[in-house]
């Protein structure tokens, strides 16, 4: 019987449960002596959609734990990414885009934002730059004004596509609002201000010991994440409501050690019979188009060769189904 909530395999092998527990908070020291500590600390990356959180998150850890893709509300859950250096231990953690929930999914999405912003020692918001700001930005803004407890940073992303004089004004409009501890342009693409992000990051949390072990990543299991990575897949080649319709589940896992072979059976859902066709495509095209990328990230990530199932099913109405939406999270729980 293959242990189900196993987290995303490491390259030795090693692999552990998700439920880290947290520590007490360390004493007052000196801060000569506290520099010298190790440092672990809690940073939620939240924004608006399509701001960049995930694909920050991967550049900082140099390797895919969180999908990506230019459609917004691409992260439906919490993902957390862990820093391991000889300085100390960062936790981040991605989370849906902030957005006026409609559906009780979105509800659900909201709710991982909110708990992150509670939880976490360091807020980054992330911003797109190259987006006019607007009533989404004031609203995100609000949202920490009235939520966080620890320290808040303001990421500016994607500054590859700014012309240079639209940046001042923009640091100018985030440091008027008193709420921000550090302004920092970014671009998460090509990896342009992240190495001093990080440096920030260490400096500003305090001294602890790791919560998480040294040799993980993420705490995210790799059933989920292959469900992740057939939804990313989807994501990137369908266009109009289907992105937001679509979810995929994992039915069936199975591995054989001695064949270095994992079996994955997964259904991809949307809302209506007339977007199967769709997600199927002409003589099955797209599904086995999905089905192939996936297969190939998953063989990559997984270190083992990956056969990959792919069924196409409709559930009317899933995004207000509770025990629905609860069953597609149950390995992160
Ligand atoms: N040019 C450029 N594109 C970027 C940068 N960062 C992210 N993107 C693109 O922006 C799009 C959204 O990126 P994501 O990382 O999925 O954004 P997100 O904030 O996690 O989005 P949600 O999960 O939907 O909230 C993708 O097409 C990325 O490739 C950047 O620094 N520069
Ligand atoms: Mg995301």
């Amino acid at each position: 019987m293959v242990e189900q909530r196993r987290t995303i395999k490491k390259k030795d092998g090693h692999r552990v449960p998700p439920d880290a527990k947290d520590l007490a908070a360390p004493p007052e020291i000196p801060r000569s002596a506290r520099d010298k500590l190790k440092k672990m600390g809690v940073v939620a990356l939240v924004g608006r959609p399509n701001a960049g959180k995930s694909t920050l998150l991967n550049r900082i850890l140099g390797q895919k734990v969180s999908i990506v893709s230019p459609k917004p509300q691409t992260t439906r859950n919490r993902i957390v990414g862990i820093l391991n250096e000889p300085r100390g231990q960062i936790a981040f953690l991605d989370t849906p885009g902030i957005h006026k929930p409609l559906h009780r999914l979105n509800v659900r999405m909201m709710d991982h934002v909110r708990s992150s912003l509670a939880e976490a020692d360091v807020v980054a918001l992330i911003v797109d730059a190259t987006e006019l700001f607007g009533k989404g930005d004031e609203y995100a803004i609000e949202l920490l004004r009235d939520v966080v407890k620890g320290k808040r940073i303001a990421i500016l992303n994607k500054i590859d596509l700014l012309k240079k004089h639209k940046l001042l004004p923009l640091i100018q409009r985030y440091s008027e609002t008193g709420l921000f501890d550090d302004i920092v342009p970014i671009s998460a693409s090509n990896g342009d201000g992240v190495q001093e992000l990080i440096d920030l990051l260490f400096k500003t949390i305090a001294p602890g010991e790791p919560i998480y072990p040294r040799e993980d990543f993420t705490t995210q299991p790799e059933r989920f994440f292959a469900a992740e990575i057939v939804r990313e897949k989807v994501l990137q080649h369908t266009a109009d409501e289907l992105p937001y319709t679509t979810a995929v589940s994992v039915d069936r896992w199975e591995e054989d050690e001695e064949k270095n072979l994992i079996k994955i059976y997964a259904t991809i859902f949307v809302e209506r019979e007339s977007q199967k066709p769709i997600v199927i495509g002409k003589r099955a095209d797209m599904v086995k188009r999905i089905g192939t990328e996936a297969r190939v990230e998953l063989e990559s990530i997984l270190g083992a060769r990956v056969f990959l199932d792919l069924h196409v099913a409709v559930h009317e109405r899933w995004r207000e189904d509770e025990r629905f939406l609860g069953e597609l999270e149950w390995p992160l729980s």
